[in-house]
């Protein structure tokens, strides 16, 4: 062929759509966009506009009809409620008491031609568990990520507010599409710049882009601002200079984005500063700002990721210092809580002030970027892990008081629910780093909007439209995802183990981390107690006590070695390694064949996603075989880091049976990774 023709061709392929990159790029909208659907609806408004626009080109069936308008039945299903009703070839109907009702909706319909073979007679009812459903960035003015692995931030700050990245409009999409309603742009590590009049107005721009797509933005501040930013000689939160300074920053923010969500906030934690500098509560700092966005709406999530080195466990401190400010919140406050007491790790308890906290807003913070789990290398869906957490029961209020119902306002009502996910989006071409990453964002949304929707459907909506609908290739890799989080807290952190990852950047195994001058509770040693006698942390009623923050009789099930979950059994006991688990091993034993077990399930991953070649492209098939080998040698630099060095305590060899370590301890203790972590 010569140039002409070839280049024919070529343009040809282009506008018939079948050169499509499969870079990720696309996330989960990988459908065709080129129906041309009879869409009309009663009412106009740009969040309509988008949903209009969206079923013109993707749907591939009858009529729809949006129509907003008011009855009891959409009433009670709320603002973001919906009801589809109707057939796919005769036509639809989308009703809603509001146009972002009908944008959540127009997207189900959409997701349901996307990944169910038939589509019948359609009877859809839908709100959502948590009205607020945010993802928190952990984005630094200066375009790097904390704990991002997926590149710099997408966040243009240089660019705005003159220069728009399309990926701001991609990303209102593909969060509309999953019911996400709201993101805080900025590190929680907040920089007092955000807040200048500069950075509004590119915030301004942002908030003008995600507007249509009911997306609210949020901001991170920094507790100093006042001084820093206003020049005044402290930030006390009683002080009336400092008041009114916030009063007019607030107002200022509300002239330019007149639906501005609210703020988030870190404070004395981790070196930040907070009104305890000021010898001042949380309350009343988290009850100042309440105050400043009260006219307007707005929110304060207060953060509630305390913790000071001393002699009290780090597990206890959160609780012993935001119990007794139980009710002396606004009700504009709500209290932002990690899934678990420590932070983030492959496997927590729920912390106990979920059910804890009966006169506060609480909100779960879960962390979809995998800080602990492997960055973005390894493959881990984190479904199964929120799924635990949303079930746990608290017994705050008898059996069946789920950490879900003690948040989503079904035991506590407050004026509103919410739920925040610390992002895994960077500037990354396909958005995540680790394209199955993207399941997590997914996962995270859809969860958001409905916590009972199994681990399982989940994995299956999202390979079906990410990846294909042909069953020999999703049956196999959702077995696989569903597995993931189990198979790397294996090769990592089994039996209940916590924080004994490398220093700082917290990518691979350090046990043995010792870092001289170092705050005791930010070195491994504090958690796992290794030593000849044993290994585990004693938060039983005779150790710390960390038990009896949970109420009756989770805490005498935690505290008793015969009833405490073996998952979970070294967070809650110190054990000697001869200690019988209930399959009759020692613990030791146990322990051993758990690592092991993680890295035969990496190399089981490995053999299914190989077989899958021929059902998917190229491109995002060797970019994922190539992470399951970093996966599979890291797990095996898991097992024998902490299996040889927690051998030099319990003296025993490990099992026979089982893979011999293939690196020497003196070795694995010199590798020092070279990753920054920015704050
Ligand atoms: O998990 C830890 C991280 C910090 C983070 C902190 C927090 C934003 O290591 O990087 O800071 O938690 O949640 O505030």
């Amino acid at each position: 062929m010569n140039r002409t023709v070839l280049y024919i061709v070529f343009w040809w392929c282009v506008s018939a759509g079948c050169l499509k990159a499969e870079d990720g790029s696309r996330l989960w909208f990988r459908a065709e966009m080129t129906a041309q659907a009879q869409v009309k609806a009663n009412r106009e408004s740009p969040a309509i506009s988008v949903a209009v626009e969206e079923l013109e080109k993707r749907w591939k069936g009858g009529a729809v009809h949006l129509s907003l308008h008011q009855n009891k039945k959409l009433r009670n299903l709320g603002k973001e409620g919906y009801v589809i009703s109707g057939e796919k070839q005769t036509g639809i109907h989308i009703q809603s008491a509001s146009d972002l009702g009908l944008l959540y909706g127009a997207y189900h319909l959409l997701r349901l031609q996307d990944t169910q073979n038939d589509n019948g007679a359609l009877q859809v009812e839908e709100s959502p568990a948590y009205d607020l459903r945010l993802l928190n960035h952990w984005d630094n003015l200066d375009g790097t990520v904390e704990r991002g692995y997926a590149g710099y931030s997408i966040w243009k700050w240089d660019e705005l507010p003159e220069k728009i990245s399309p990926r701001y409009k991609e990303y209102a999409r593909a969060n509309a599409s999953i019911g996400i309603n709201g993101t805080v742009l900025n590190n929680v590590n907040a920089s007092p710049g955000i807040l200048t009049g500069n950075y509004l107005r590119k915030v301004k721009v942002i908030a003008d882009i995600l507007r249509p797509y009911g997306i609210k933005v949020y901001l991170s501040v920094n507790f100093s601002s006042p001084q820093i930013l206003g020049g005044l000689s402290g930030s006390d939160p009683l002080d009336t200079g400092v008041r009114r300074w916030w009063r007019d920053k607030i107002g200022e923010i509300y002239r330019l984005i007149p639906d501005f969500g609210g703020v988030l906030v870190k404070a004395n934690s981790e070196g930040q500063p907070g009104p305890q500098d000021y010898d001042r509560t949380h309350a009343d700092g988290a009850n100042m700002l309440a105050d400043a966005l009260k006219p307007y709406g707005g929110i304060v999530m207060w953060r509630a990721f305390v913790y000071h080195p001393g002699d009290e466990d780090r597990a206890k401190q959160a609780y012993q210092e935001f119990i007794p400010l139980d009710g002396k919140f606004r009700d504009n406050v709500i209290l932002q809580v990690k899934n678990g007491p420590i932070d983030f790790q492959p496997r927590e308890p729920f912390s106990p002030l979920f059910g804890g906290m009966k006169n506060t807003a609480l909100m779960p913070e879960l962390q979809i970027t995998q800080e602990y789990l492997g960055f973005s290398n390894h493959l881990v869906f984190l479904a199964p892990q929120w799924k635990e957490f949303f079930e746990s029961d608290t017994y705050c209020n008898g059996k069946g008081a789920t950490v879900a119902k003690t948040t989503d306002g079904t035991i506590f009502p407050h004026p509103v629910s919410a739920i925040a996910g610390v992002a895994n989006i960077g500037e990354d071409i396909n958005w995540c780093g680790h394209h199955f990453a993207q399941a997590n964002w997914y996962a995270f949304g859809r969860l958001a909007w409905n916590c009972e929707l199994t681990a399982d459907e989940i994995a299956e909506e999202w390979l079906r439209m990410a990846f294909t609908r042909d069953q020999a290739f999703v049956t196999p890799v959702k077995e696989m995802m569903l597995h993931s989080w189990d198979a790397a807290v294996n090769y990592m952190m089994p039996l209940g183990l916590h924080h004994i990852f490398a220093w700082d950047h917290h990518y691979g195994p350090e046990p043995w981390c010792d870092i001289p001058g170092a705050r005791p509770d930010w070195l491994p040693r504090y958690y796992h107690n290794a030593g000849e006698k044993g290994i585990g942390f004693d938060r039983t009623t005779g150790g710390s006590d960390a038990v009896s923050q949970y109420h009756a009789p989770l805490k005498e099930y935690f505290n008793d070695i015969a009833t405490c979950p073996e998952d979970l059994l070294l967070w809650f006991h110190h054990l000697p390694w001869d200690h019988p688990m209930k399959n009759g091993r020692t613990l030791w034993d146990e322990l051993c064949y758990r690592y092991d077990t993680g890295v035969r399930q990496v190399r089981e991953f490995q053999k299914i996603w190989d077989r899958m070649e021929r059902y998917i492209d190229g491109e995002r098939f060797r970019h994922v075989q190539s992470r399951l080998k970093i996966q599979s040698r890291d797990a095996v630099w898991w097992k024998d880091a902490c299996l040889l060095y927690f051998q030099t305590y319990s003296g025993k060899p490990i099992p026979y049976d089982i893979e011999r370590p293939v690196h020497e301890l003196d070795d694995l203790k010199k590798v020092k990774l070279d990753l920054k972590h920015h704050h």
